[in-house]
């Protein structure tokens, strides 16, 4: 991930910031408590079809209302793959000497119990997806030049051949190079994807039950319709990581190596020129390397970034904790960046969604992305060598699978395999 530095506001623009988020972000949300805002996938401005779906069912719809009760695991099989993260109120952000700006302040949040992959999407699963619909990732196929342009602010430059270009970017830190230029161990390599995550000449053979790479936000969104799940929420998503361990500075407890422990895929030695593997990765690790937490999910501590269905914007907890406790909330009803103020090189015509939980890349000398509350986020289009995802379904939308009665073997297949990454 590009651990890119969070620029500050400057005082006055801070302070027109927060006017926006208390004022008019107040009633952006309650918009967005009316009507539920899971996005629709629509800015990839390619082709790839997701219009198929694993389960028969469509997509998964956004998380309900809290349901009493839901704190217990339903009844009857849980879906393949997937593990049941009980309801409940918990406090979400940090406030430590490791935390950044936007994890503050902690607040509660309720959410609905849900269900969730008990892993990254791994690359055995996304191939099958890519089979069935003939999904092709925006690193791979590039953007299409229509729908970018379209999309932009009056006076924003049209994006130029190598904007639209298939590829990704790879993480090679050239030599010297420091946690100061962050800007320069990030290389577009116009050959690299999710099959080729290191670029020309590299493959993912042996890597079935490695997660998949380069994925972007569009490429997940598609992928989780097709199953007929969704993304997690930002506050589904640290309810899971926390595994009912609330204000700890681990998704495991209080010491990072408990009894001299490795727990997650992260980076070991003096970032971004050191990589010492003492956890036994350099680069991605296949999924369940490493202890689960304690609702049974692996890897919600490094490996890869994973993407929530959430806008980001830096001052989004402030709001919710004038809120008091929030349920299910979905994130603010739009993105905002101080960056795209600040800093033109990045694309301006997209807001962008959180991330969440680090990778092999999170390093205590820099980032600590693999902390719980670190937020870190994307465009929606932006493809990364540590950037990846998994999924969540709603109680609702199992119970609505499980009562068509049996389902065709085609569908109940396609289940298995993706929750077994065969
Ligand atoms: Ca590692
Ligand atoms: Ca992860």
């Amino acid at each position: 991930m590009p651990e890119l530095k969070q620029l500050e506001f400057a005082p006055a623009t801070r302070r027109l910031a927060l006017f926006f988020i208390f004022v008019i972000g107040g009633a952006l949300l309650l918009l967005s408590a009316c009507e539920p805002s899971q996005p629709t996938g629509s800015t990839d401005g390619g082709s790839g079809s997701s219009s198929s779906s694993a389960t028969g069912g469509g997509a998964d719809p956004a998380p309900g209302d809290t349901t009493p009760g839901d704190d217990k695991q339903p009844d009857g099989p849980a879906p393949p793959g997937m593990v049941w993260v009980p309801g409940g109120e918990f406090a979400m952000g940090g406030d430590d000497d490791k935390a950044r700006a936007d994890e503050k302040p902690i607040h509660q949040v309720r959410v609905s119990g849900f269900w969730m992959d008990v892993t990254e999407v791994t690359n055995a699963q996304f191939r099958k997806f890519g089979e069935e619909t003939q999904y092709v990732t925006i690193s791979e196929k590039g953007l299409d030049r229509q729908a970018s342009t379209s999309r932009l602010r009056p006076g924003v430059p049209p994006p130029s051949d190598q904007d639209l270009a298939p590829g990704s970017l790879v993480f090679r830190p050239p030599p010297g190079v420091t946690v100061r230029n962050h800007n320069q161990w990030w290389q577009f390599d116009p050959g690299a994807n999710w099959q080729k995550p290191t670029g020309k000449g590299s493959d993912i053979k042996g890597k079935d039950d490695h997660p998949a790479l380069h994925i972007s936000w569009v490429d997940a969104h598609a992928y989780c319709n097709w199953a007929g799940k969704r993304l997690p929420t930002e506050a589904e998503w640290e309810r899971a990581a926390r595994g009912g361990k609330d204000q700890l500075p681990y998704i495991w407890g209080k010491e990072k190596y408990p009894k001299g422990k490795h727990m997650a895929n992260i980076w070991q030695g003096n970032f971004p020129q050191e990589n010492l593997e003492v956890d036994g990765y350099v680069h991605s690790a296949p999924v369940k390397s490493f202890p689960p937490n304690d609702f049974g999910l692996y890897d919600m501590a490094g490996n890869v970034w994973e993407w929530t269905s959430d806008f980001y914007h830096p001052d989004f907890y402030q709001v919710q904790k004038v809120m008091g406790v929030t349920v299910n909330p979905l994130g603010p009803a739009a993105g905002f960046d101080p960056r795209y103020v600040q800093n033109r090189r990045l694309r301006p015509d997209a807001p962008q969604y959180v991330m969440r939980g680090g990778s092999f890349l999170s390093a205590d000398s820099y980032s600590t992305g693999y902390r719980p509350s670190r937020r870190m986020k994307a465009a929606p289009q932006e493809t990364l060598m540590d950037l990846g995802f998994r999924c969540v379904m709603t109680r609702q939308k199992w119970e609505a699978i499980k009562g068509k009665g049996p389902a065709p073997s085609t569908n109940k297949s396609t289940l298995k395999q993706d929750a077994d990454g065969k």
